[in-house]
């Protein structure tokens, strides 16, 4: 029998790079999607096969982490070995305008879910899609035991789940790590975090499609690593003999500017003529400087970065650069890398 995960969040970037690793390690994947008035599976698409097909091992469900008996039945019906809880209001900048949902799905989710697989008596590994964002203010180099000191309603709601995932973990003894991830990126990220809203109008401006672009603060530090090093990091993490926590990074930081710069220069633009300063793009507070220690995931994982940060611009850039021109050429695009 194919070992069973069960993915949150499996529409958003880092589901669709999981679940495609999963799919490869010969796990069946059950996804828990939320019902929309429009296709929210595009990241998944080359990945979806019709359900009549008996050999398909990619299953999706209708659910939401803020409906408790719902995941409460998903779990009792589906008796995953593994669960990948990535599931949240994601976007820091947002968490500012939607306190108060960003705590219920991205804090309470996470409640939600353990308290279900312990109601339902279900045996299974958690995996909790933990954040350097819960650090703040604390300078880098960040680690396990770093103080965290979260700086948004997001970094909140990111410390509370933290916690719940080692309370039960120490309450009942159940397998709960947590992924301490630092930003992590790819062709697939969300088109308005920081770096794919770069990539993506550098694209655009190159292709004479537009004329500016509004940014925000140019200044911020960020650990910026490849997204499949992440989540094949979270697998391992549930395959270590013991539950843990784990910061994972490239530990090395950049700014948003020397993103921009190397990104710009990748396709000969000089981005002084075109970038705006927007101040709608400011937080009420910033965190200025991420940057992550991942020695123990290294020692007790052997896990490390596959990919530069060079390399990872030049790639989210010709990415966006050859999306564009399927889109202009009305072909059909799959997200591949
Ligand atoms: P993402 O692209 O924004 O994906 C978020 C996923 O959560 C989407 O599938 C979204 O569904 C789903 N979702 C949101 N609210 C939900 C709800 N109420 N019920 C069910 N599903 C819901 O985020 P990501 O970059 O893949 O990140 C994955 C996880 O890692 C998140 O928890 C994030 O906070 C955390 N994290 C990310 C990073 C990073 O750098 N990427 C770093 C540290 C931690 P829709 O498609 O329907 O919106
Ligand atoms: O790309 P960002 O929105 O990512 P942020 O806030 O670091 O959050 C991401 O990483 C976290 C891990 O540390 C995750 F937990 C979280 O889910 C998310 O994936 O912003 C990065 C930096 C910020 O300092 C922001 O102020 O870029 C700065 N920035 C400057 N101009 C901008 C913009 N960010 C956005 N989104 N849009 C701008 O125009």
């Amino acid at each position: 029998m194919p070992r069973r995960a069960l993915v949150t969040g499996v529409t958003g970037q880092d589901g669709s790079y999981l679940t495609e690793q999963l799919l490869a390690r010969g796990y069946e994947v059950h996804g828990v999607i939320r019902r929309s008035s429009s296709f929210n599976t595009e990241r998944l698409d080359h990945l979806y096969r019709d359900p009549h097909e008996e050999s398909t091992r990619l299953r999706l469900h209708h659910g939401d982490i803020c409906d408790s008996g719902r995941m409460a039945k998903l779990l009792y019906e589906l008796q995953p070995h593994e669960m990948y809880h990535l599931a949240a209001q994601s976007h820091v900048r947002v968490s500012f305008d939607i306190p108060e949902y960003t705590l219920d799905a991205t804090g309470l989710g996470t409640i939600r879910l353990l308290e279900s697989i312990r109601k339902v008596g279900v045996e299974t590994r958690f995996y909790q899609a933990s954040s350097s964002e819960m650090y703040g203010a604390t300078p880098p180099p960040q680690r396990e035991d770093s103080p965290f000191h979260p700086r948004s309603p997001y970094g909140v709601a990111k410390v509370a789940a933290f916690w719940t995932a080692v309370n039960y973990r120490e309450s009942y003894g159940m397998f709960c790590c947590n992924g301490i991830m630092f930003n992590h990126e790819s062709p697939r990220r969300g088109e308005t975090f920081v770096t794919r809203k770069i990539t993506r109008a550098l694209a655009r401006v190159y292709a004479g499609l537009q004329e500016k672009l509004y940014l925000g603060n140019l200044d911020a530090r960020r650990d910026w690593g490849y997204t499949p090093d992440y989540t094949d990091a979270m697998w391992q993490m549930l395959q270590h003999d013991d539950p843990g926590d784990f910061v994972i990074a490239t530990g090395e930081s950049h700014s948003v500017r020397e993103f921009l710069d190397l990104a710009a220069r990748h396709l000969g633009l000089d981005w002084e003529s075109f970038v705006e300063i927007d101040e709608r793009y400011f937080r009420p507070a910033e965190v200025h400087d991420l940057c992550g220690d991942a020695s123990k995931a290294r020692r007790e994982l052997g896990w490390k970065p596959t990919v530069t940060f060079e390399d990872l611009v030049r790639m989210m850039v010709e990415a966006d650069v050859d999306l564009l021109e399927d889109e202009l050429a009305g072909r059909t695009v799959r997200l591949t890398s």
